[in-house]
């Protein structure tokens, strides 16, 4: 059994859209730092945390979009974080957006172990919004746009003692993203976020936003046995109100941890894979109770249809 450890969630306040990536990352290094006096063995840091959230800008002009993104990584400004962690021996996960040399572009998160070595690359999966141009609407949110689909899965690495997993923002909300880790025997999922309230897609729920942020992870959490921790850009972001409550969440679906402001903070708690064990070996024992014979549909569909 693996030996109990800290986890950090590294919620950011706002970034503005002329923060330079040096500037955002001294914020990152500060907020490391702090994770790294609190016994930290490894930080989540939000969903594109080096930028400001840009897919809110229709731009249609190839350089102005990719300046947003991030060719290497680390990169000339994204070093000093990476070898800050080394020598401190903490790991972190970072949010930020890819543009591979085939000139494929991702909402990425990857894993850093404690020497700063790069371990596991996630790519969203889910991309929330839409791609076109909607000027009615006081912002954008032009995932749909300017990423595509992750074509990497849902994967699980071994790291930090524990078997740990990524998702970003919009992913948290689905069933099938824990359930895939869960299938991976997942012990810790880190992921970032950034939820940008009142929402123009439902603002009917616009008052249940921090509910539903703390419900998905709860659930995702209990039904599969795992640590799950959020970390939030959040703040008021270039006229955006972006969602606080980064948190940490027991393989029991409590809150162990959470932020108490929307500004850059650090909150930890303690991970101990024995307590994924009680309810890995007992409730969602899946080799003893899922039935795989009824769930085809789960992937042979994708939007519902009403019965015949
Ligand atoms: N960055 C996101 O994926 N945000 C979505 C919003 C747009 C609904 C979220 O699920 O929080």
């Amino acid at each position: 059994m693996s030996d109990p450890f800290i986890v950090a969630a590294a919620q950011t306040g706002p970034v503005a859209r002329g923060e330079t990536r040096a500037a955002v990352v001294r914020r990152l290094i500060a907020l490391l730092r702090a994770a790294h006096a609190r016994g930290a063995a490894v930080v989540a840091f939000p969903e594109l945390v080096l930028t400001t959230f840009f897919p809110r800008y229709w731009m249609e002009d190839a350089r102005e979009i990719d300046a947003w993104f991030e060719r290497e990584m680390p990169g000339p400004e994204t070093r000093p974080l990476f070898e800050t962690a080394a020598a401190l021996g903490i790991g972190f996960s970072l949010g930020y957006a890819e543009l591979t040399a085939q000139g494929r572009r991702f909402n990425t998160s990857i894993l850093v172990d404690g020497t700063g070595r790069i371990v596991g690359t996630y790519r969203k999966v889910h991309l929330p919004g839409h791609a076109d141009h909607k000027p009615d609407r006081p912002y954008q949110h032009l995932e749909k746009k300017y990423f595509e689909p992750g074509d990497l899965g849902f994967p699980v690495w071994r790291a930090f003692g524990a078997h740990v997993g990524m998702a970003i923002c919009n992913d948290r909300r689905w069933p099938e993203t824990y359930r895939v880790m869960g299938l991976q025997d997942v012990e810790l999922v880190l992921i970032g976020y950034n939820t940008p309230v009142p929402s123009v897609m439902t603002p009917q729920y616009d008052h249940l936003a921090a509910f539903h942020n703390h419900l998905s992870m709860q659930a995702g959490a209990y039904q599969n046995a795992t640590y799950v921790v959020g970390a939030a850009k959040a703040g008021l972001e270039e006229g955006s109100s972006l969602l606080a409550g980064s948190c940490i969440v027991a393989p029991s679906g409590e809150i162990i941890a959470q932020a108490a402001s929307a500004d850059d903070e650090v909150i930890t708690a303690l991970v101990d894979p024995a307590l994924c064990q009680i309810n890995k070996r007992t409730t969602f024992n899946f080799a003893a109770h899922r039935r795989c014979e009824h769930y085809g549909l789960i992937t042979a569909r994708t939007g519902a249809a009403p019965p015949a």
